[in-house]
């Protein structure tokens, strides 16, 4: 490889801190900042390697650790159609990272480069953005390094969110394909949802508020810049930055502390790097109600369901879940909808995958991240059905609609937000009603550090152990003991513990059945 002597020499400003094993988790590399230089170097080099494989195509870095502390970063890769690296990629990019001298780096770059085939004549494309920690500039620096050592034309986006990056990749890798995704820019991404969200809302002002928290990250200025193209007509958007986001309102089932709640008034609040979104509003007593990304997920099964029927056409509509999700969302979906759902491992990645089984397929972790991905089959019978009604036509247009004001690349905040705000307007609903299609169970979720987490080993899509052995069965009798009882337990994918969920018919019983799990795991 003739650029092996500048990816070594620059690899020296950058090296490996001793006997540190990092690994790609459930979003890529995430922990305290000051220990990913190397890293990020070696996801710099996984990714020009990634672009010279698929011929020179366009390849995305995001420099983000998402809700963690402020003082934690990460780095995780972008494939050319916008979605998360490839699968077996992961392998070669953790086997760089823990390559521990730089011969080792060498001869682990060599064998990617002959295991996967590279033919390194031709170009490499990578572009790179980051959200707002202070971190994120350095580190920035250092995948510039890489890039620049290897040999690959790369492009630094500044200051994005997650979602804006895979809209970017996609978008760059269609430019003059038969299905352009849009505009390979920041403004073609407001443009693409705003214009779409006009269209849905049929130009009609919207004149009610709702409230966003955007957890003092990225998603602020991204959506105060969305807000302009919007306009204040169709949408009046107030924007708040409080420190907590949507992990808190969803852990701790109450508003990020200093807001307070108008009965009825919807409330929305994202997370650092803006993929996940979840809503909340008090009732007309007062009493705190999540509409978490269950409710996201039925919300929008139930309005894809009846425009697919409206529209007169054939399409498979499907859900995709996991674990966490509401055992009476579930229900919903299957017994009121029947809609057929799917139960997955934890990790957009793995939503993401089996969501594309479906003609529109969607998919939503409860803690909101998620989107809905309308298969190539899908959107063309979009273009080319032709109405034999005004109803069938106006069902065919809000299906067109929500395609494009759909980031299908990734769950994204700020999309999501936007298609929940449209179907609320095209229903004349509020909060209520859309809370009103089923009752959550009451559920509780510890988090409990262990001496060994990979001790704890899943299977069925990460709701049964089988190892610790034994554990299980205990687990599976005490929770025969509990009406509608339902638990697992995980080893985390992004912190070193281990995490108890607990659902039962009362809250009481949900408490006791978590509390009791909780010491068996002890
Ligand atoms: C990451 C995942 C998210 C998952 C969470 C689980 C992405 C973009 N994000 O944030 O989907 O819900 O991890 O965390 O895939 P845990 O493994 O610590 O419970
Ligand atoms: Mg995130």
């Amino acid at each position: 490889m003739k650029n092996i002597g500048n990816i070594i020499s620059a690899s020296l400003r950058h090296p490996k801190p001793e006997g540190a094993t990092f690994s790609y988790g459930t979003a890529g590399f995430r922990m305290q900042a000051d220990f990913l230089d190397s890293v990020v170097y070696r996801v710099g080099l996984s990714a020009a390697l990634r672009s010279r494989k698929l011929n020179g195509q366009t390849v995305g870095v995001m420099i983000t650790a998402s809700h963690n502390p402020a003082p934690d970063n990460g780095i995780k890769l972008v494939d050319p159609q916008g979605g998360m690296l490839e699968k077996s990629w992961e392998t070669y990019v953790t086997s760089l990272a823990n390559a521990e001298t730089d011969e080792e780096l060498q001869k682990e770059i060599e064998k990617i480069v002959k295991v996967t085939k590279i033919d390194m004549q031709g170009g490499m494309n990578v572009i790179y953005a980051r959200d707002t920690r202070p971190s994120g500039e350095v580190l920035a620096q250092t995948l510039k390094d890489a890039l620049d050592a290897i040999g690959a034309t790369s492009t630094d986006h500044g200051v994005k969110t997650t979602p804006q990056l895979h809209y970017l990749v996609r978008a760059l890798n269609t430019v003059g394909t038969v299905s352009p995704y849009g505009e390979p820019t920041e403004s073609g991404y407001y443009q693409k949802l705003s214009i779409a969200f006009r269209k849905l809302l049929k130009e009609k002002p919207r004149g009610s508020t709702v409230y966003v928290d955007c957890a003092n990250g990225v998603g602020g200025p991204k959506l105060r810049e969305l807000k302009k193209y919007l306009g204040e007509e169709c949408l009046d958007l107030v924007i708040t930055q409080d420190d907590c986001g949507a992990d808190f309102v969803k852990t701790f089932q109450k508003p990020p502390p200093g807001t307070k709640l108008t009965p009825l008034q919807r409330h929305a609040s994202l997370d650092g790097d803006a993929d996940r979104i979840i809503y909340y509003y008090a009732g007309q007593d007062g009493s705190f109600r999540l509409l978490d990304g269950d409710k996201i997920a039925g919300l929008a099964a139930m309005f894809f369901q009846d425009l697919v029927k409206s529209a007169g056409i054939d399409l498979k509509i499907g859900i995709v879940q996991t674990a966490y999700a509401n055992g009476n969302s579930t229900n919903y979906l299957t017994k009121t909808l029947k809609l057929p759902v799917t139960c997955v491992a934890t990790g957009v990645k793995h939503l993401h995958h089996a969501a594309q089984r479906y003609d529109i397929g969607i998919y939503f972790e409860a803690n909101g991240h998620g989107t809905v991905l309308f298969s190539p089959t899908a959107l063309a019978l979009l273009e080319t059905h032709e109405a034999s009604s005004p109803a069938q036509h106006s069902a065919l247009e809000s299906l067109r609609g929500l395609s494009n004001l759909i980031n299908q690349t990734v769950g994204d905040a700020l999309s999501d937000l936007l298609l929940v705000e449209a179907i609320l307007a095209s229903k004349g609903w509020g909060p209520s009603e859309w809370d009103s299609a089923y009752t959550d169970l009451p559920n509780r979720l510890f988090k409990k550090v262990v001496k060994d987490q990979s001790l704890f080993v899943t299977t069925d899509a990460e709701r049964k152990l089988v190892k610790p052995e034994g554990l299980q069965e205990k687990i599976d009798e005490l929770v025969a003991k509990y009406s509608d009882g339902r638990a697992f337990v995980r080893a985390s994918g992004t912190e070193d513990l281990v995490r108890i969920y607990a659902e039962a018919k009362t809250r009481s019983e949900a408490d006791d059945l978590g509390m009791r799990i909780m010491a068996l795991v002890s």
